[in-house]
């Protein structure tokens, strides 16, 4: 795989993970050994950043981003990738730190990226997907979110909002990273979008999503509204060009 992907960079955005960050990065560096992983810690107050930092040490294949404060997912992926992109990494993943997301499944993500997708999404929803544990709430507002962002956006994704996903470093640079301003959870369908808008190709390959058993869900209100408005003026601004492409 990585003969014909090159080299792999994990990143991991973490805020008060202490507990879930050890037993995450054991179980990637044992299904894929050869990817290596990046921490973006901001400045976690349970201490997170020094866990990182340990593994860091005992392995040379363990990276740490230490970011000074509460900035949101999104200002900590584009770090990352800027991080990445610097250390000449080919492919960046995308991985939340609370096992949700199952390291036993990247390699399938990598085999639909070296099929020749530009992006390869982890989706919870599309046939043979799943959520574990997810409490219905979740579910309703995930579904929702998807809905609402399918038909605001035209974008053919079932999953836009997901976080275990991989994307090669060239569609990274064309789609560009400095006027990204999303914060929160949008900023997966923001990156869809603009990579859907660039040409490039998108697939989406099933995944289990399995709740968190530790830790707390850093998902707000803030969040729901920042993707609402978001969605809406991203929908709304495109209308002209969705409009041009059915005539
Ligand atoms: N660095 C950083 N990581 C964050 C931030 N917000 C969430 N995360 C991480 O992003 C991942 C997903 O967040 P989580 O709270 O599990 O969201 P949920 O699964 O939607 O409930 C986890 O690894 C979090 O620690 C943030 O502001 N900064
Ligand atoms: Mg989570």
């Amino acid at each position: 795989m990585e003969r014909i992907l090159g080299r792999v960079l994990v990143i991991v955005p973490t805020y008060n993970e202490r507990e879930n960050l050890p037993v995450i990065a054991a179980r990637l560096r044992a299904a894929v050994p050869d990817a290596h992983l990046l921490v973006a810690d901001d400045n976690s107050p349970d201490g997170t950043g020094d866990v990182a930092d340990e593994l860091a040490a005992a392995d040379d294949h363990v990276h740490v981003l230490h970011r000074p404060g509460k900035q949101g997912l999104g200002a900590a992926y584009i770090a990352g990738f800027r991080w990445g992109l610097a250390e000449g990494f080919d492919v960046m993943v995308e991985m939340d730190a609370d096992g949700s997301h199952q390291p036993e499944e990247l390699s399938k993500l990598l085999e639909a990226l070296a099929d020749g997708a530009d992006l390869v999404i982890g989706s919870r929803w599309v046939p043979g997907g799943e959520t574990v544990n997810w409490p219905a709430g979740r579910e309703l507002l995930s579904r929702g979110a998807n809905t609402y962002a399918r038909l605001m956006l035209g974008v053919p994704v079932r999953d836009t909002t997901a976080g275990f996903r991989a994307y090669r470093a060239s569609a990274l640079e064309k789609i560009g990273l400095d006027d990204v301003r999303s914060e929160g959870y949008c900023f997966q369908v923001d990156l869809t979008l603009r990579t859907v808008r660039n040409g490039l190709r998108v697939a989406e390959v099933p995944i289990r999503f399995v709740e968190r058993t530790a830790g707390a869900s850093k998902m707000s209100r803030a969040i729901v509204a920042e993707a609402l408005w978001r969605v809406t003026v991203w929908g709304v601004s495109g209308l002209p060009r969705r409009v041009r492409r059915t005539r």
